[in-house]
């Protein structure tokens, strides 16, 4: 198979305010240590890093009815949805590091503000597509999917700093793998809407290379749409990636976590990824770190190409004796 002379445009999101916990703000820099830059050029990729988007510090961000931090998520936001904008302007893949799940909503919004209507494959342990007035917890990275449906628009309320957003994603367009802890309200969302859903329970009962088949299938029978893949590190089980900040048993092997980047990346239509929700302040011990980093690391490189049987460059030449 061919490659396509891809380059990826790295953007960090050091934000963590979507949820209540410290520490995933460090995600963005962690990755780049774990040298993510170096590997995706060694593999033939060219790579341009866009730095770190500066946050607004949001002082004053009372509750809005049970939602948290609204103005600094909204802010936010607001400003990745510019830096992938920018990015996609300037032809790479965009590559988002988070950061928590709710700057899926800025990601998202930038990019089909670039590029138009896009297919989403959201792989996660969790839904995220909570309303502002469904959520019981009042985070918003258990909400972002409901900012961003057209078919949700009536049931989001008008909230401070999200005044830019428009929704920009059908739901016949989303498609989601891996769910395992899915609230009764997303639950009713999911099977209003008629979302596509490959659960754990799907990916036993089929095995992830025909889930991944039938969501190819499902999203170009639909359009071929540039792909939005939105990666929480959650989906994988956490014996493997246990640096997060909520954990769910029972969620994909690392084999089956880079399967699904490898066979999005070889539709070719792979136009932006996110990669959130890696939260080094919740291991144990320097190992599981290690294992978490490293696992989001060997996701992206799949996603850029990289395929566990080999790989060569297109002009690679034998040498003679
Ligand atoms: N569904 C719960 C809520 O709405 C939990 C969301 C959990 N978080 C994530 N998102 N890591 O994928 O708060
Ligand atoms: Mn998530
Ligand atoms: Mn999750
Ligand atoms: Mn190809």
């Amino acid at each position: 198979h061919h490659h396509h002379g891809r380059s990826a445009g790295i953007i960090g999101a050091p934000f963590s305010r979507g949820q209540p916990r410290g520490g995933v703000e460090r995600g963005p820099d962690l990755i780049r240590a774990a040298g993510l830059l170096n590997r995706l050029h060694e593999q033939g990729c060219a790579v341009k890093d866009y730095g770190n988007v500066a946050f607004e510090d949001v002082v004053q961000d009372e509750p809005v009815g049970l939602v948290k931090r609204v103005r600094a998520v909204g802010s936010a936001n607001q400003r990745l949805s510019e830096a992938v904008q920018a990015v996609k302007r300037d032809g790479h893949t965009s590559v988002m590091l988070g950061g928590d799940h709710s700057l899926a909503i800025g990601s998202i919004h930038g990019h089909s503000a670039a590029v138009g209507d896009l297919s989403v494959v959201w792989v996660d342990a969790h839904a995220d597509i909570n309303t502002p007035l469904s959520s019981y917890t009042g985070n918003i990275h258990g909400q972002p999917m409901s900012y961003l449906l057209h078919e949700l628009h009536t049931k989001i309320p008008v909230l401070p700093n999200f005044s830019w957003l428009k929704p920009c994603v059908w739901a016949k367009d989303l498609v989601y793998v891996g769910l395992r802890d899915v609230d009764p309200a997303e639950h009713y969302i999911l099977k209003l809407l008629g979302v596509k859903v490959f659960s754990m329970s799907e990916v036993d009962q089929l095995g992830v290379s025909r889930v991944m088949e039938e969501t190819c299938d499902y999203l170009s029978a639909r359009g071929k749409k540039p792909i939005h893949l939105s990666y929480d590190i959650d989906a994988i089980d956490p014996s493997v990636t246990p640096v997060t900040g909520t954990p769910v048993a029972g969620g994909l092997t690392y084999r089956e976590g880079v399967y699904i980047a490898e066979h999005l990346s070889q539709t070719g239509l792979l136009s932006a990824v996110d990669l959130v929700e890696v939260n080094p302040l919740r291991g144990q011990t320097e190992e599981d770190v290690r294992s978490t980093v490293s696992t989001a690391v060997e996701l992206l490189l799949a996603c850029f190409g990289r395929l566990r049987g080999g790989n060569h460059p297109l002009d690679y030449r034998l040498p003679e004796p």
